[in-house]
């Protein structure tokens, strides 16, 4: 095991050394990586294979890292249809771990690991764990839910392996939760930023004062969040709350990670390499344009994903990091190309309204987004929270805020909402990802 004292500089370090491979290194290594994994996958993998033989494409055809655009996309759908087993490249024998993803309809989307691919895992969680500041001998408590979802046992081995101290406490019980990072003495916290907002309020009922305590990072992905959403959390706990990202399907959290500077996600491309793409014509984009994010698993072996689109809409940063890492950056993912709400024609998506909310003094990041039928017409209706202190206030004041809130709804996204303010803690909280649209219209 590698100890990460902190004192030393960042590429110090040997675990984060490939985050600073020199480009024609990362490049070379991404190569003879990209042509094992094609062929492991056309080798093995029935659906991969037809599919190559399809647009008559095969392995030794990757002679360079551009010719990954010759390959066929896998889609989510694929996992559906090959469900469970059906796009594994190893043999069972040799598959230690599997994971799901709940879907929206019917059985969810089975992903599975080798011990090397667990080991990879840990690998890239390290390395975020390292990226965000935690240290050997920090104890960190992971609020991500065990079980099939992996945010918990992926930042769990990732926390073991840079030598912290784990506390695996999953996701809800808030005011079990709250007692641990008070009695614990915890530094770091990995949950999703709504479930920390709620942890925030319920901290707040219960007098804790979360500035107080030693927590000092908190490390934040799962769900879309905004940079007002970010500032919430960091000023509610006198800390700094760092982006991570990750899907099931590529490993799991590990993809992405934030570093000191919070300006855009290095992707920790040694295991995953990015395109972007047009996600209506499919073609790739130049960098720097923004897109749908395209991965494709240079390591994985039990699940080689080529080519996979992860509906996730970001662009590539093409300025270098000052934190030295020569790892690419995406922007942070605010958004789906599936998440878009079509309202009386006007596009927009939910992370919108919630930067606009956010603008407005003393609201909180509670909210629900409602879409209803009237008279045939979209109707936008959005539940906001009030906080204890506004409940009480007069209704002259409450007025006043729901003014303000329809205003710069209005202004931000041009279409105009009916703003509902409701008493502090009725919109449920989750604890795991948020659920925030509810769309009543008929299909
Ligand atoms: O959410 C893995 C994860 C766990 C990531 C813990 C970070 C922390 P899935 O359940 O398969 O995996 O969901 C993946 O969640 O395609 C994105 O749409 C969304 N997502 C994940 N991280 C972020 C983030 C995990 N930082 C899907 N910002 C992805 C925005 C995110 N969206």
């Amino acid at each position: 095991m590698t100890t990460l004292t902190g004192d030393q500089p960042e590429y110090f370090n040997p675990v984060s050394a490939p985050d600073f491979l020199m480009k024609e290194q990362l490049q070379r290594l991404q190569l003879q990586k990209l042509k094992r994994i094609v062929k492991r996958a056309y080798d093995n993998v029935e659906l991969t294979r037809n599919r190559m033989n399809e647009t008559d494409i095969k392995p030794d055809d990757i002679k360079s890292l551009s010719d990954i655009s010759k390959l066929p996309f896998t889609y989510k759908a694929d996992l559906r249809d090959s469900y469970p087993y059906g796009l594994f490249a190893s043999p069972m024998k040799d598959i230690v771990r599997l994971h799901a993803s709940s879907g929206t309809t019917g059985k969810p989307t089975v992903v599975a690991y080798t011990q090397c691919d667990i080991n990879v895992w840990a690998n890239v969680m390290q390395r975020t764990f390292a990226s965000c500041g935690v240290h050997a001998g920090d104890i960190v408590q992971n609020s991500y839910g065990y079980g099939l979802f992996t945010g918990g046992l992926g930042a769990h081995y990732g926390a073991e392996a840079l030598g912290a101290t784990v506390i695996p406490v999953s996701g809800g019980n808030t005011d079990r939760q709250l007692m641990i990072m008070q009695d614990f003495s915890v530094n770091a916290l990995c949950s999703t930023p709504s479930y920390f907002m709620h942890m925030v309020d319920r901290a707040q009922q219960q007098g804790i004062d979360l500035k107080a305590l030693p927590l000092r990072i908190g490390i934040f992905g799962a769900e879309p969040w905004s940079e007002p959403m970010r500032a919430h959390c960091e000023a509610a706990a006198n800390m700094k709350a760092y982006d991570i990202y990750g899907l099931s399907e590529i490993i799991g959290p590990g993809v992405g990670s934030e570093c000191r500077n919070q300006k855009g996600l290095h992707i920790f491309e040694d295991h995953f390499y990015p395109e972007i793409i047009d996600p209506e014509t499919g073609e790739v984009l130049p960098e720097g344009e923004e897109g749908e994010l395209v991965l494709t698993t240079l390591s994985k072996d039990a699940m080689p994903m080529i080519r996979y689109r992860t509906r996730d809409i970001t662009n590539i940063i093409t300025e270098p990091c000052s934190c030295g890492r020569t790892l690419r950056r995406i922007n942070r993912i605010g958004r789906r190309s599936d998440d878009m709400l079509v309202i009386r024609g006007v596009n927009l998506f939910p992370s919108q309204i919630e930067a606009a909310l956010l603008k407005v003094e003393n609201t909180q990041p509670h909210y629900q987004i409602i879409l209803t039928k009237e008279k045939g017409l979209d109707q936008l209706e959005i539940e906001v929270e009030l906080t204890a202190e506004m409940f009480s206030d007069q209704v002259s004041k409450i007025e006043q805020v729901q003014k303000q809130i329809t205003h710069a709804i209005e202004t931000t996204i041009g279409i105009s909402a009916r703003i509902r303010l409701v008493e502090p803690n009725s919109i449920a909280r989750s604890e795991g990802k948020a659920q925030r649209v509810i769309d009543r219209r008929e299909k």
